[in-house]
């Protein structure tokens, strides 16, 4: 279940601002659809610029499409809690859109001498709005971008510190960006060398160690996978070098994604359309660890429920994000299939099925008593170990029959402190299905 609460000061400041702040696994908010991520690094603080789905309504966009009228910021300094910064720009507020297109696609955001701009496309065009501060508020210029037309801006600032906007129009187009960051400083180049069929949107460039990165959703088999091509120069040429995530096995038809280093680590951000699993046009973004190789190409990126960031122990840990599980009696399904913002619960059906979940810090270390919230029509009893199925016992909790979902405690009898990986192993052949746990 989504989870509330924060540090103190983080939330005594953006109350003020009418900030939330979510903690979060995959994916990363539960409170509202969010597609498209683009992750930028500003001042020390995460900040991922979503695009942001509604399900249509009558006079609000078209039916069974996307239906897209404003933008969020979202920023997080530990990839767990994420404070949603509010509304940052709506089609209502730009004033060169002639209609509501609901239509306001995969943004980007960069920052160069002093300002914050804020790329977006909507009616075919792309436009960029300014900002003093991340998270706005951002002013619309008056024109889109003379020159372009096209979807899915992404801008790279180079190290010199000339900028480049890449854009779609079922190909990947470059172009120099004026100092101004509002105007082209060159012709637009098609980018040759790349996939001629399937190629329909979302590029995302980025520079690591000399070694240009163009990355980009491609359409194979009935869904988009994300791959990517190399280059010495940010306008190429590029080779084509391979696939960075496999198309999702959800059926969700579209991929879309940031790649960044945040504190030494890099992350794929993405999406996929988890809190919507009948309609691949209310997406949910996620992030994933991403490595590469020696020779700088870029390991694939298998997605997972745990996603990125360290849980904190006293907090409710929501288990059914996990890290594995074994290979049978675990499943997972909505808390409440009516309302699926409330989120999943892991079900455990076989003697000795397992769920592991990764990097929960203890801090100092925990002596007192662990609760779990669990439903189970027969009772049962769970096992808590740390860091390996056969681990250290933390704690036993015997999971009452037939009382409705309860929070049941018991008391750890090790101290765990640090960060450690979790057990939960069912320890019987009942059924005991398990929301979160949480360590007093
Ligand atoms: O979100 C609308 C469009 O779907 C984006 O612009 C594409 O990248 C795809 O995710």
């Amino acid at each position: 279940m989504k989870r509330f609460g924060c540090y103190l000061l983080i939330l005594s400041v953006f109350v003020l601002l009418g900030a939330d702040c979510i903690p979060a696994q995959n994916p990363l908010v539960m409170d509202q659809f969010t597609a498209d991520p683009t992750a930028r690094v500003f001042e020390g603080i995460m900040y991922v610029y979503p695009s942001h789905d509604i399900p249509a309504s009558p006079g609000r966009g078209r039916a069974n499409w996307f239906v897209m009228e404003d933008y969020h910021v979202f920023s997080s300094e530990n990839l767990t809690d994420w404070t949603d910064h509010g509304v940052i720009l709506t089609q209502t507020g730009v004033p060169w859109l002639q209609r509501e297109s609901f239509d306001m696609w995969a943004p980007d955001c960069v920052t160069k001498n002093g300002k914050y701009y804020f790329y977006f496309p909507a009616g075919g065009r792309i436009g960029v709005a300014i900002a003093d501060r991340p998270y706005g508020p951002f002013k619309p210029e008056e024109q889109p971008i003379t020159g372009v037309r096209g979807i899915d801006p992404c801008v790279l600032i180079d190290k010199d510190g000339t900028a480049y906007l890449y854009y779609s129009l079922n190909a990947i187009f470059v172009a120099k960006l004026k100092d101004n960051m509002v105007e082209l400083d060159s012709e637009v180049l098609r980018i040759p060398n790349l996939p001629t069929k399937g190629l329909v949107e979302g590029p995302f460039v980025f520079e690591r160690n000399g070694i240009y990165y163009l990355t980009y959703p491609h359409e194979v088999d009935g869904a988009e996978r994300l791959e990517y091509a190399t280059g010495g120069s940010p306008m190429g040429p590029f080779e084509q070098k391979g696939v960075i995530m496999d198309k999702s096995e959800s059926g969700c038809w579209t991929n879309h994604h940031s790649i960044f280093e945040y504190k030494g680590r890099w992350y794929l951000f993405y999406h996929d359309k988890d809190l919507s699993p009948d309609f691949d046009k209310n997406r949910s973004m996620k992030a994933d660890y991403l490595f590469f190789n020696e020779d700088g190409t870029i390991r694939k990126v298998v997605p997972t429920h745990r996603g990125v960031g360290i849980s904190s122990a006293s907090k409710e840990i929501q288990i059914d994000r996990y890290s594995a599980v074994s290979p049978e009696g675990v499943s997972v399904a909505f808390v409440d299939p009516g309302r699926k913002q409330k989120g999943w619960k892991a079900v455990m059906t076989e003697p000795d099925a397992w769920v592991q979940y990764n990097r929960v810090d203890f801090g100092a270390g925990k002596s007192g008593a662990v609760t779990v919230n669990a439903l189970s029509s027969t009772g049962g009893s769970i096992e808590i170990r740390i860091d390996r199925v056969d681990g250290p016992l933390a704690a036993q909790v015997e999971i009452a029959g037939n009382t409705g979902w309860k929070a049941t405690s018991a008391t750890l009898s090790q101290s765990p402190a640090g960060v450690h990986d979790l057990f939960v192993i069912l320890k019987d052949t009942k059924n005991v299905e398990i929301d979160w746990i949480k360590f007093e």
